[in-house]
């Protein structure tokens, strides 16, 4: 245990955010102080294996030192200029992240959200200046339990009540089909088609893997169709499922790559839309911005992260501790699990609902010492930074089979 960090304890700190703090959110009852690699720590000094690792957004751990030193670095030169002037980190940053993802030119924004509002945009333009589709007919197929963020326009696709209602009017030119379902994908695409939007694999809703060949035929569908494959790699990207993008587990190309969370190395919010030069080329000056999109800091960042990826051991380590990660799941089924799936480091654990909902599990995993977070019902996420020791990793399985072992 070391010295408490902050002059009020945790008790006290979440008393006072309630009358002051949107209620947006239903946290677990953990106040983080600090934190280093896989570990946190309160504000007591208790310690934590962080096992969610901010949805993916830490992927090289908390304070990673190449990504901190990064940041102090370009601290002490420069953090923004608006797009208005160039800035000596963007065209590094951008040929590093280009090379890296196969593809021609990027879009830097700042948040997923953003990266996916910014991919809907270009989707349509192409299909007006170049498709040929006619004005304001575009139309984007999405899948059915998709997430891509929490905007106005991207929760009009949503099919969750939860994060749609209330929320209207909602943005029309989205057609909704069921996931992993190539059949009823085709019947949905037509000549108004400007792209396919899909996760590789559906994080929000329970780390759902689609059949192998799914991510083919999307790709083989679209080309045929004349429209546009947008993959939306915000959570399943940059090494989570033990490749650089989870589309390359089927060797697939999108034409439109969405990237955020871990690009910013769990410092600064960075996204990007990587594509084609056909579809980024369509926007001209004054047509899109940001504020902050591209930044120096936000690239001197992304950059270090990019290096990080580069080398491919991160991508190797996820694979090779994925495989102690679902044998470790394998092991636990008919003992608490009811089944799960996993690629990679990522894993959506289902467990027996009698013997809790996922929130309560979640809460007993804390009380081991283990930070993870439920989805939906009594499904589980496991997605612990890439940086995660063998046996820190079977020391959380060691603590998820106790705490499904112990009476509900
Ligand atoms: C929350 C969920 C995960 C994403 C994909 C775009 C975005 C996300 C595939 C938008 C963001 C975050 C949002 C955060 C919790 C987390 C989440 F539970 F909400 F659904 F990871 F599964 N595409 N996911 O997963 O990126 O704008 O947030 O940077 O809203 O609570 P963002």
């Amino acid at each position: 245990m070391t010295a408490p960090t902050h002059p009020r304890t945790s008790d006290e700190l979440i008393r006072a955010e309630e009358p002051v703090l949107a209620h947006n959110y239903h946290p677990l009852p953990v106040v983080v102080a600090r934190a280093e690699g896989a570990w946190v720590e309160d504000v007591e000094g208790r310690r934590y294996l962080d096992m969610l690792a901010g949805y993916s957004a830490l992927n090289f751990g908390h304070r990673h030192p190449a990504l901190v030193e990064a940041a102090h670095r370009q601290l002490d030169r420069l953090t923004l200029t608006s797009r208005a002037f160039h800035n000596d980190r963007l065209a590094g940053f951008a040929e590093r992240l280009a090379a890296l993802t196969g593809q021609d030119m990027v879009l830097p924004m700042n948040t997923g959200a953003e990266a996916v509002e910014s991919g809907i945009k270009l989707a349509r333009k192409w299909a007006y200046d170049v498709k040929g589709v006619p004005a304001d007919r575009a139309t984007i197929v999405v899948a059915a339990d998709n997430f891509h963020g929490r905007t106005t326009t991207i929760v009009s696709f949503s099919t969750d009540e939860t994060a749609r209602s209330g929320f209207g009017p909602f943005t029309p030119g989205f057609r909704v089909v069921p996931y992993n379902d190539l059949a009823a994908l085709e019947a949905a695409v037509d000549e108004t088609t400007a792209a396919v939007l899909i996760e590789p694999i559906q994080g929000e809703a329970g780390v759902n893997i689609p059949d192998d060949g799914y991510l083919a035929g999307v790709r083989e569908l679209t080309r045929r169709a004349g429209c546009l494959f947008v993959a939306d790699e915000i959570q399943s990207g940059l090494g989570r499922t033990g490749h650089t993008l989870a589309v390359q587990h089927e060797d697939v190309v999108p034409d439109v790559v969405l990237l955020g969370k871990a690009l910013g190395g769990g410092i600064v919010p960075v996204s990007a839309v990587v594509g084609r030069r056909e579809v980024l080329g369509v926007l001209h000056p004054g047509e899109h911005g940001s504020t902050f999109g591209g930044n120096p800091l936000a690239a001197a960042v992304g950059t270090a992260v990019v290096e990080l990826l580069e080398t491919g051991a991160f991508q190797r380590r996820a694979a090779e501790l994925g495989e102690v990660l679902r044998d470790g799941l394998a092991a636990l089924v008919g003992r608490g699990v009811v089944g799960f799936r996993s690629r990679g480091l990522w894993a959506g654990v289902d467990v027996d609902p009698a013997l809790g909902t996922g929130r309560a599990v979640s809460e007993r995993l804390m009380r081991e010492g283990i930070l993870a977070k439920d989805t939906h019902g009594s499904t589980i996420r496991l997605a612990p930074p890439l940086t995660i020791t063998a046996d820190e990793l079977t020391s959380a399985l060691a603590s998820l089979e106790k705490v499904l072992a112990a009476d509900a």
